[in-house]
């Protein structure tokens, strides 16, 4: 469809954003060219400088499906995923910036860790290069990270070492600089102008995250819809040709290989108007198409970001999986001993979906501080938060530098201070030889890998623990979440597949407890897989009492 696609030629505009930066200033004098036919395959949109300094060419063409095998196992996306920054990661050229070069050298770190999956912030093209949600092109790589080859020898690496990769795929919004928008933008007749979402005159009594989220274009033909930013236009994903375009940057990357996508803002996809602009039943009509084409590929994962409603966008018909926002707070809460946070946590996946990935930090600010902030540096808090999440159904997301105890920057304010430089070393020199693009953690000289690896008592030590119980059980791994229970600061259920059952309890108190466990089946043994040393053996009551050190858990396995 988008082979057919038509411009004005030579069709000038003038701008776009009220909040004209340099780079939008630049792009004022952009004039819109045309390729029909003349430039290869007759599928490319090209966009070029007035003062003829500047190019952009994006590819259109549609994408058939290719080959649709996959290296891994069948369950690999079972196991704990890494969530990574790459600008953040590991630096290879000494720019002070990390990149996928550096990530591949990382492998072997996090494949020791036992970690399966790795998340990828978005790696593509963007205008702000630095996180990368402004997208401006999504079959291209940033140039800060590397380059396409690059990028197919890291998932060569990665699938060697039995983890999968999944893209950070932006579908609400893409960048202003992106051509689409400085098409769309350009006239009102423009044939692409229906990509974004325009009105004129201005919508009133609008407030999207407390702002007014309606953008003059400069050229008075309109005002675009941008739910986060001004940067970011949405897209209008009512259109087909949207829709299209979208499937066809998925499958430019399932034909590379790629294991999946997390999907960003899904909860944001379509809106129906002032009071209706979050969570509208369209947008799982529109994960579930994305769901479909992912699905025409082997052992694909997809997980969605939706805090507004995690458990509707995990269900079948809509994302299949989704991260578990609405239970971090409970993980952090039990893990400082909170009796209601304790309970909640129990209860979670009594009534939701097995899909809803947990984790307790990302990189956003709104989903919490790092989890070293969280507790304030006490381990064993962290200790217990960590074996809270990574033992519980659904695929648990690691935020990069968690498993160490990186804190946030003390320095920087907002997401920044969640997102800097991996602390591989007591400094910087782990990251970069030159100097990093940001600052450090604000403990990067007491928590770093290199101090670690050979600490016997070490956090990296504790997740390298829970990941291989994780990855050695299918209990743990993908079974069935039973007879949970609550009591003041104690806390147990079982994980259940076939024959195999794991049993799970914690003692959050500051105080050793001793725990009553009952229903269970006179005279069975329980193996100790985790934090304790003796075989325990239910009563003829059915009842197995144990005695758990304060802040401490014990993993058994029904023999
Ligand atoms: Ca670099
Ligand atoms: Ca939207």
């Amino acid at each position: 469809m988008l082979d057919q696609v038509q411009l004005n030629t030579k069709e000038c505009f003038f701008g776009f954003a009220r909040n004209a930066s340099a780079q939008a200033l630049r792009s004022l004098l952009l004039c819109v060219s045309v390729c029909l036919g003349a430039c290869g395959g007759a599928s490319v949109i090209t966009l070029e400088a007035g003062a003829g300094s500047e190019t952009q060419v994006l590819d259109m063409g549609s994408v058939p499906q290719g080959t649709t095998t996959s290296a891994l196992a069948s369950d690999w996306w079972r196991g704990a995923f890494m969530q990574i920054y790459v600008r953040a990661y590991q630096d290879s050229d000494g720019d002070g910036k990390g990149d996928l070069k550096g990530l591949i050298q990382r492998l072997d770190y996090l494949q020791g860790l036992g970690v399966q999956g790795l998340w990828l912030l978005p790696i593509t093209e963007s205008s702000d290069r630095d996180h990368g949600y402004a997208v401006k092109n999504y079959r291209s790589i940033e140039a800060d990270y590397g380059t396409l080859a690059d990028f197919d020898l890291l998932l060569s690496e990665a699938h060697k070492r039995g983890m999968g990769v999944i893209l950070d795929f932006v579908i609400n919004h893409s960048s202003n600089q992106h051509p689409l928008f400085l098409n769309s933008a350009s006239s009102s007749k423009n044939t692409q102008r229906n990509y974004f979402v325009w009105q004129n005159p201005k919508p009133a009594g609008w407030q999207v995250y407390g702002q007014d989220p309606w953008y003059a274009s400069n050229w008075a033909n309109g005002f675009y819809f941008a739910g986060f930013s001004p940067t970011m236009p949405d897209f209008n994903l009512r259109s087909s040709e949207v829709e299209t375009f979208h499937h066809d940057n998925l499958r430019f990357w399932l034909n590379k290989g790629v294991d999946g996508f997390r999907f960003d803002a899904v909860g944001n996809l379509v809106e129906n108007g002032p009071s209706a602009w979050e969570v509208q039943a369209e947008n799982h009509v529109v994960m579930s198409k994305v769901r479909q084409t992912i699905q025409q590929y082997s052992q694909r994962f997809m997980v969605c970001e939706a805090p507004a409603n995690s458990n509707a966008f995990a269900q079948a018909d809509s994302c299949g999986s989704a991260f578990a926002f609405d239970l971090s707070g409970s993980v952090v809460g039990a893990a400082k001993g909170d009796a209601a946070a304790i309970q909640k946590l129990a209860d979670y996946y009594k009534t939701r979906s097995a899909n809803l990935a947990p984790f307790v930090s990302n990189h956003d600010r709104f989903a919490g501080d790092r989890l070293w902030n969280q507790v304030q540096g006490n381990l064993a808090q962290y200790k217990l938060a960590a074996a809270s999440y990574l033992l519980l159904p659904g695929t648990p997301f690691i935020y990069y530098g968690e498993e160490i105890g990186m804190a946030s920057a003390s320095t920087l304010s907002g997401d920044a201070a969640l997102r800097t430089p991996m602390s591989w070393t007591t400094d910087a020199k782990g990251f970069s030889t030159a100097t990093p693009f940001r600052s450090l953690s604000a403990n990067v000289s007491s928590q770093n890998v290199a101090q670690q690896l050979s600490d016997s008592t070490s956090l990296y030590q504790h997740y390298k623990q829970l990941l291989a119980l994780r990855n050695s059980h299918t209990a743990l791994r993908s079974g069935t979440y039973e007879a949970a229970w609550a009591l003041q600061k104690t806390m147990g259920f079982q994980r259940v597949a076939g024959t195999e059952k794991i049993m799970v309890l914690f003692n959050y108190d500051t105080q050793g407890s001793t725990l009553n466990v009952t229903n269970l089946t006179p005279g069975d043994a329980w193996a100790p897989l985790m934090g304790a040393t003796a075989t325990a053996t239910v009563s003829s009551a059915g009842v197995l009492q144990l005695n758990l050190p304060a802040q401490s858990l014990a993993v058994f396995k029904k023999n």
